[in-house]
């Protein structure tokens, strides 16, 4: 069976006034959409990878078939992103992280103050497109790392726990080219037990 994507857990709107409903609507119906639409075109071919997980694809590039690989990295991946993006935002969140979450993150980064400010300079600083990551690493540790394009944490051994897109499709209607205060507004949509659920799955 062809992969599928989540609904959008909210409305195209429910992230105002920090991300605008029209960005919102473009980069799921159609950005996300399409990602969805080229990896299941691209699996035509070898319909046996539908029976697996995207997580397993996607950790597991170089076992793909060649002509597929790189369409499955840049389309599997922008399914997969996406699928986080939009399931750790949401309407009346932001605050502080919570739970065990909090302790790590704390532990790790001195202070929630000084996590944000290094997922902010994470994101600011991929040239071009691509993505800033809090991610649990084997050993259950966190790390915070930035990829290009629609690669994924999974391809680097890391789980995402938290992802914030870069690519200007992401803010450019709201912000234009004003990346750092899109990523500055972002913490007040960031849904913190969603973070947390993932990073104790
Ligand atoms: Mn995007």
């Amino acid at each position: 069976m062809a992969f599928e994507i989540p609904a959008l857990p909210y409305a195209y709107d429910a992230l105002e006034p920090f991300i605008d409903a029209q960005t919102v609507e473009l980069h799921y119906s159609k950005h996300h959409t399409t990602y969805l639409k080229n990896l299941n075109t691209a699996l035509e071919k070898y319909p046996q990878y539908f029976d697996h997980k995207l997580e397993s694809l996607l950790s597991s590039l170089d076992s793909l078939p060649e002509d597929i690989r790189t369409v499955v990295r840049n389309n599997g991946g922008g399914v997969y992103n996406h699928n986080i993006y939009w399931a750790i935002m949401g309407p009346k969140r932001g605050g502080e992280p919570v739970g065990k979450l909090a302790s790590a993150i704390s532990s790790t980064f001195g202070s929630f103050a000084s996590f944000k400010e290094q997922l902010e300079k994470a994101g600011l600083g991929r040239f071009g497109s691509g993505w800033a990551w809090l991610s649990r690493k084997a050993d259950g540790g966190l790390v915070i790392h930035s990829t290009p394009n629609q690669d994924t944490p999974l391809a680097e051994a890391l789980f995402p726990v938290l992802g914030v897109d870069v690519w200007e499709h992401a803010y450019y209607l709201k912000y234009q080219n004003r990346r750092a205060d899109y990523l500055a507004n972002w913490w007040n949509v960031v849904n913190w037990e969603e973070a947390e659920r993932r990073f104790l799955g």
